[in-house]
Formats: C-alpha cells, sequence, structure tokens
C-alpha cells in the first residue's frame, strides 16, 4: 500500500453493493422474468430512480432529474465544484444484472464509504437516461442530450418509442418532464471536475487475464445505421427464381461483406448486423423490403468510418446488380474517445495501490462517458463479467470486484481533487 491510500473494509462494501444488484434483479425493477428489461418512462425503471434516490437521501444528498430525467444528486449546493460518479440504470432489452447499474451501485458505494470515512469528498451522482436505446433506439440518448448532440426536431419527431412509435417527446411529457428545456440538461456536468464511471468489461480480457481491474483510456467510436432493400414481393411457389427481386438475398450478401470488411480493416474494427425484417415476413412470399441494422465500430476513426462508407456503397450496388435499389439512413454516430491522461493515471496509481492485478486498456463498448468526456476530464474502471457474456441474462459478476472498484475510485478522487494527481 503507498502512503495515503485507504483500504475500505472491502467485504462489508461488496455485501451492500452485492444486495443493491440483487433488490434491483426483483420484480418491481423489470418488465420481464426472462431477462432485466427496463428503460425510460415505464414503471420499473421509475422504482429503480426511487431506490437509488432513497439510498442517496440516507445519505443526505440533494437530488433532481433534468428536464429528460437523467437523475443528478449532489452532496454540495449547486455552483460548488463536484467530483462526478455514476453510469446508467436502465438496461438492454435482453439485459443482465450489471451492465449500467453494477456502475451506479458502485458510485452509491463511494458516496457511502465517502461518508462513512469522514472524508467530505465532493460528489455528484448521475445515473444517465436511455444509454442502451431500449426505449427509443437511441443509443447514449440522456447523455447526448446533455452533450447538446442531439437536435430538437429528433427528440420531438425523428426519436420514436419501439413500442407504440409515439415521439420521445410526448413520452417525456407523459412521464412528467419538460423536455421543452432539453438544452438546460447541459448544466448537469457544469460543476464536474472529473467523472469516473466503473463498468463490467462485457469482454472476456480481464478474466482470461486473471485480472480484477481494467483503467480504461480509450473509448471506441461507433456508426449506428440501418439500410432498407427496396424488392418486389412475389409468390413463392410460382414465381420462377429468375424473375425474382429478392431484398433478404441483397441483406445477406450485405451481412458477408460487412464481416468482410470489418476483418480487413483490422485494429479493432467491428461490424455488426443486430437487427433484420424481412418483409412482408410470410414464409410463402418472396421478400419484398429488407431492413437491417449496421453496429460498426473501433478505436481506428479512419477504419471504423471506411466501413460504413463501402458497406453504404456496397449495399448499393448489390441491389442494383439484382435490379433493386437500397437505402442507407444513419441513426447517430459518435467518434473514438480519448480518456483524461490525469484521470486515468490517478486510476493506476490508486489500482498499483490496492495490490490487486490490473490493465490498461480500451473499451469496445460505448459508454456514457464518451458524451462527456470531451468537456469533463473522465476515465473509466473496469470489472470482469463471467465469460465476457453482456447484453444477456446470463450475465454475471462479482460484487468483490466492484467493492476493490469503489476503492480504486475513491483514491484516485481523493488524488484528484486534492490536486495531486
Ligand atoms: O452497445 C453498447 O455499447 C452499450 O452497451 N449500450
Ligand atoms: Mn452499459
Ligand atoms: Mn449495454
Amino acid at each position: 500500500m503507498t502512503t495515503g491510500s485507504l483500504n475500505i473494509d472491502r467485504a462489508r462494501s461488496a455485501g451492500r453493493i452485492e444486495h443493491d444488484i440483487e433488490t434491483l434483479a426483483g420484480p418491481d425493477y423489470t418488465r420481464s422474468e426472462e431477462a432485466i428489461r427496463r428503460y425510460a418512462y415505464t414503471p420499473e425503471y421509475r422504482n429503480t430512480l426511487d431506490y437509488f434516490i432513497g439510498e442517496l437521501e440516507a445519505l443526505g444528498f440533494e437530488h433532481y432529474e433534468d428536464p429528460v430525467g437523467t437523475l443528478v444528486a449532489r452532496n454540495r449546493p449547486r455552483g460548488e465544484k463536484v467530483f462526478g460518479v455514476g453510469s446508467h440504470c436502465d438496461s438492454n432489452r435482453n439485459g443482465g444484472k450489471y451492465d449500467g447499474t453494477m456502475g451506479v451501485v458502485a458510485a452509491l458505494e463511494v458516496c457511502r464509504l465517502n461518508e462513512e470515512l469522514g472524508l467530505d469528498l465532493p460528489l455528484q451522482l448521475v445515473s444517465f437516461l436511455e444509454e442502451e436505446g431500449s426505449g427509443f433506439g437511441q443509443m447514449l440518448l440522456g447523455s447526448r442530450i446533455i452533450a447538446q448532440r442531439v437536435t430538437e426536431e429528433e427528440l420531438r419527431e425523428g426519436f420514436r418509442a419501439i413500442d407504440d412509435g409515439r415521439s420521445f417527446w410526448e413520452h417525456a411529457e407523459e412521464a412528467g418532464y419538460d423536455p421543452g428545456r432539453w438544452q438546460e440538461a447541459v448544466h448537469t456536468i457544469d460543476d464536474l471536475i472529473g467523472w469516473i464511471e466503473l463498468h463490467i468489461e462485457q469482454a472476456r480480457v480481464l478474466q482470461d487475464t486473471d485480472k480484477r481491474l481494467g483503467i480504461v483510456n480509450a473509448i471506441a467510436g461507433y456508426v449506428h445505421a440501418d439500410i432498407t432493400v427496396h424488392g418486389r414481393s412475389d409468390h413463392a411457389g410460382a414465381t420462377p427464381m429468375g424473375f425474382r427481386q429478392d431484398a433478404g438475398l441483397v441483406a445477406a450478401e450485405c451481412m458477408l461483406e460487412l464481416e468482410r470488411l470489418a476483418r480487413e480493416a483490422g485494429r479493432g474494427t467491428v461490424g455488426t448486423v443486430g437487427e433484420m425484417e424481412l418483409r412482408p415476413n410470410l414464409i410463402n412470399a418472396v421478400p419484398g423490403e429488407a431492413q437491417f441494422s449496421l453496429d460498426i465500430r473501433g478505436v481506428d476513426e479512419e477504419g471504423f468510418r471506411g466501413v460504413a462508407r463501402d458497406i453504404a456503397a456496397f449495399a448499393k450496388e448489390a441491389a442494383e446488380r439484382r435490379g433493386m435499389t437500397a437505402d442507407y439512413v444513419q441513426r447517430q454516430t459518435l467518434s473514438a474517445t480519448p480518456l483524461d491522461e490525469r484521470v486515468v493515471g490517478a486510476l493506476e496509481k490508486a489500482a498499483e495501490a490496492s495490490g490487486e492485478a490490473y490493465v490498461a486498456m480500451h473499451s469496445g463498448a460505448a459508454h456514457d462517458t464518451m458524451s462527456i468526456a470531451d468537456r469533463v476530464p473522465s476515465a473509466m474502471v473496469f470489472v470482469p463479467c463471467k465469460d465476457g457474456i453482456s447484453h444477456s441474462p446470463e450475465e454475471d459478476a462479482d460484487p468483490a470486484d466492484a467493492a476493490l472498484g469503489a476503492e480504486v475510485m475513491l483514491n484516485a478522487i481523493r488524488e484528484l481533487v486534492a490536486g495531486k494527481s
């Protein structure tokens, strides 16, 4: 242990973290029994925010929600400088107990430890709205609103609820928020002198290299888009093969081409078709339309953007070769995000002091930290998840690793607040 860094009672913190996680995996906090499923403006999501609010009020934090529902809780009056901790507590539609939620719980534990140990660090906990996009198909929506990386037109019209097709704006108003003031959300981060988000790794580097901690120094950028192929729907039995305009075949060619392009780009570039819809989606009808999503990511900006450009061109050509057309519509994009060297350094120093194995690494998954890192010195802490499984109810992680993460966060924040790092 180096002088000055604190050892916490990790077992006690792990017990509290486990209790929080298991409580939030209960029926009041998920819309599904098969997986954790909670997203903006649902009763289960409201219950989850209220759980955190109850715990933070017990610590004497004041709290509010920004004009669209991001939760903010502070132990200093607004206007005073504070250090930010948090993540998101909404889930993927096929979510696990730990993605996002473990980060907000670890941030809550940092707030508890700060109180118990009488450190009096100035802290602000943030739980960002709609990180997963499970409500409106838009990832990192709450933090992009804070970063003003959306337009009012998108909020009023473009962003539609997956469940009922109504606008984000309408749902926000119905939930009692004031989307007309969405631009004021930028003030959520005004007072932050730094930001740390803890998250499960969602891959298996830490597990396979026997590390308990990852100190994240960069986050992959991404392009989210949709391609729609327009062919002709015909009778599957009566239409000879040479007479068809089968949109499904173009979609199939694009999936294989995306894999080839991503592998060719290298440097960790990845490409995924996760959503696919064939219309009219009937066993005995040639698909006249095929719509599929693109998730293309990488830390090499030119690499992943080149793949997005090339797959859009390929889809057009592949469709034209078969007498069809294809449209490419981008949903959203964020650039690869380098994180703050000083915050990374303080985390590495604290990880060193913890005596536990750690590694500096990139994040392939997107995180809300990307939305604020250009304005707030930020970094992330990863903890292992079993076999890298995530966006699945099989997701599993160890509260003891999150307790270690909370200790490392606390020590790094002490150094950074004291200006020592
Ligand atoms: O998909 C992501 O990167 C994040 O987990 N929503
Ligand atoms: Mn997440
Ligand atoms: Mn996720």
